[in-house]
């Protein structure tokens, strides 16, 4: 059942077709990544009411797998594709608990009066060898023209060669932003943005305010992934898709979303402490 919504109007905010924000909350900031199937429900929470507050048009929001998707992911070899009937149940375990965070996350956005709407990637997505090859996008963008504000998530997904894989958020977000044009690509991790080397293994890690897609198609042999159980590459995956996105005009933050403030900051366009890519 859905929590009683607060007093004022749950109104749609219409797309200005100038400008459009996608948004990846990372699955290590709506999760408790160290324990399985825990939602940490106080950020899902802040983060509704950050989002609310900054009012955006035309936003699009994407949430990774955390405690909930990976950890299934990784028993049944889900990503690998399909090697034997086994991994079946898995796979449906694990989208089954990615709708159930992800209902959290919508759950909490509509009591902020934000008219979000679950939209399933596995459902309008097909990957070939691990990459998005057909996206039935037309639910999509009436949805956001609509001004709703779309809730997707990192899922298991149908693919022509391996049968099925995870699809993660960080390709889907990066596809999202070119396919629809957006300005701005803000991605809310659980560190204070890119860091020259891991900034949890290493206290010389200096963070990286300011960088261009060249530098960092130059610095990507230095970026290491994500230490807990994450299937789909942690910071290293996220670089890669952000590389992929180099010829588009998207404006590419990332940003500590544990930290109270950084995402209204990051989607007001206010000044925050994180990463900004920039194209020159
Ligand atoms: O956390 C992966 O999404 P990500 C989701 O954005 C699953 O990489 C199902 C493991």
């Amino acid at each position: 059942m859905l929590p009683a919504r607060q007093e004022a109007e749950l109104g749609l905010n219409r797309e200005d077709e100038n400008s459009l924000i996608v948004l990846k909350l990372g699955g290590s900031v709506i999760t408790e990544k160290e324990r399985n199937l825990t939602p940490n429900l106080n950020s899902i929470d802040r983060l509704a009411r950050e989002i609310a507050e900054a009012n955006v048009k035309g936003l699009m929001i994407v949430h990774g797998g955390g405690s909930y998707g990976h950890p299934l992911a990784k028993q049944y070899n889900i990503k690998e594709g399909y090697k034997d009937a086994s991994q079946i149940e898995g796979l449906l375990k694990t989208h089954q608990t990615m709708l159930e965070l992800n209902k959290l996350v919508v759950d909490s956005l509509i009591y902020h009066n934000i008219a979000a709407f679950s939209v399933a990637p596995s459902s309008c997505v097909v990957t070939k060898a691990g990459r998005i090859k057909t996206f039935y996008d037309d639910a999509l963008r009436m949805f956001l023209k609509t001004g709703f504000v779309p809730v997707l998530f990192g899922d298991t997904v149908l693919d022509t060669e391996i049968g099925f894989t995870i699809l993660s958020g960080d390709q889907l977000v990066a596809t999202l932003a070119t396919e629809f044009n957006a300005t701005k690509l803000v991605f809310g991790v659980d560190v204070d943005g890119l860091y020259t080397t891991d900034p949890k293994a290493d206290a010389s890690a200096q963070l990286i305010s300011n960088t261009t897609f060249e530098e960092l198609k130059k610095m990507m042999p230095k970026i290491r992934g994500s230490k807990t159980t994450d299937v789909t590459g942690g910071m290293l995956g996220k670089v890669l898709e952000i590389i992929n996105m180099m010829n588009a005009s998207i404006q590419v933050i990332i940003v500590n979303a544990i930290r109270e403030g950084n995402i209204y900051k990051a989607l007001r366009g206010e000044k925050v402490v994180g990463t900004i890519i920039r194209e020159e």
